[in-house]
């Protein structure tokens, strides 16, 4: 991980994500936005402490995070949940977010290597892939 940090990356390509939002009850509006965005990610890791930036003209979108430990989440369209993130691997990071009342469970998991980021976003049966190319 601490190969890719501070480098960013770009949304390249997306499947399914309008049904991911869907399911998750995102606005009509709200999901035509997303659909359209190209987020950057960058992700930078300070000693145990992590942060993963997603900018687009639509919302910018810090967690700040330490492995194993949950911490209270405001996802981009507006929802409280309470997210833990656990390292699989070397290079993977596995997202789960539970719903602060009612809502559903997600499942984000995001597979980093040099050139890419692969984030692959569950809810229900669906699943969502989006991958994220390294900027020149
Ligand atoms: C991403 O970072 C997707 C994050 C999913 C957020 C839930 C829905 C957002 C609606 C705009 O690539």
């Amino acid at each position: 991980l601490k190969a890719i940090a501070g480098k960013k990356y770009k949304l390249d390509s997306s499947e399914n994500f309008d049904d991911f939002m869907k399911a998750l009850g995102v606005s009509f509006v709200t999901r035509q936005v997303g659909n359209a965005v190209s987020p950057v990610v960058h992700l930078t890791v300070d000693g145990d402490q992590y942060s993963l930036t997603s900018a687009s003209s639509f919302k910018t979108s810090v967690i700040s995070f330490k492995l194993n430990e949950p911490f209270d989440q405001d996802t981009p369209d507006g929802r409280k949940v309470k997210a833990t993130i656990v390292l699989e691997g070397d290079n993977t990071l596995v997202e789960t977010q539970e719903p602060q009342g009612s809502g559903k469970a997600t499942k984000i998991v995001r597979e980093f290597s040099p050139n890419e980021i692969k984030m692959t976003l569950t809810v229900d049966s669906i699943v969502c892939t989006r991958i994220y190319k390294l900027q020149e």
